[in-house]
């Protein structure tokens, strides 16, 4: 019993750490994710995301893309300018056409929610977006524009090791 109430009071502190990311970074499940401001292209947000300790976001599920279309759609609730704001994500099918891989991980695309006729324009589109236009589900995009972008990380979970042992 008493290993119980141990295994339930750490899951209790871990998910209190997990619960906390730097200011302005929304938590979901492990991650915490930031929403830019600013517009930028996608190496120029890729690198961003880095200096941050963190990589543009990966969408491996219908609830993480589910997560972050909802979040945006609050987010632009009453912005004029919805249908043209496009959010980088981490995807791209640079180095081999229609093939579409995390650039973080290097693992192949496993879940997508294009948007309709989308993807559509080939090598001159190989940048992945999530698309205001279309309640922000996915589109490919020339990296060359500048757009906003949403960058992820894992929330550190060191600050609940001090309770292990
Ligand atoms: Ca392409
Ligand atoms: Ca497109």
């Amino acid at each position: 019993m008493k290993l119980i109430v141990s295994f339930v009071l750490l899951n209790w502190v871990a998910s209190y750490a997990l619960a906390n990311c730097r200011n302005g970074w929304i938590t979901y499940d492990e991650w915490c994710c930031l929403f830019s401001h600013n517009q930028l292209t996608w190496s120029e947000a890729s690198e961003t995301c880095h200096a941050l300790h963190a990589h543009l976001a990966t969408v491996m599920s219908a609830e993480e893309q589910n997560f972050l279309s909802t979040q945006l759609l609050e987010l632009h609730k009453n912005d004029p300018k919805l249908s043209s704001t496009l959010y980088w994500l981490d995807g791209s099918d640079l180095e081999v056409e229609h093939v579409w891989k995390w650039m973080t991980t290097g693992d192949i695309l496993t879940f997508t929610d294009w948007a309709p006729n989308e993807p559509n324009m080939g090598e001159n589109e190989d940048c992945l977006i999530l698309w205001g236009a279309s309640k922000f589900q996915m589109g490919d995009n020339a990296c060359a524009h500048k757009r906003n972008y949403i960058c992820q990380q894992t929330v550190d979970v060191d600050t609940g090791n001090e309770f292990i042992g």
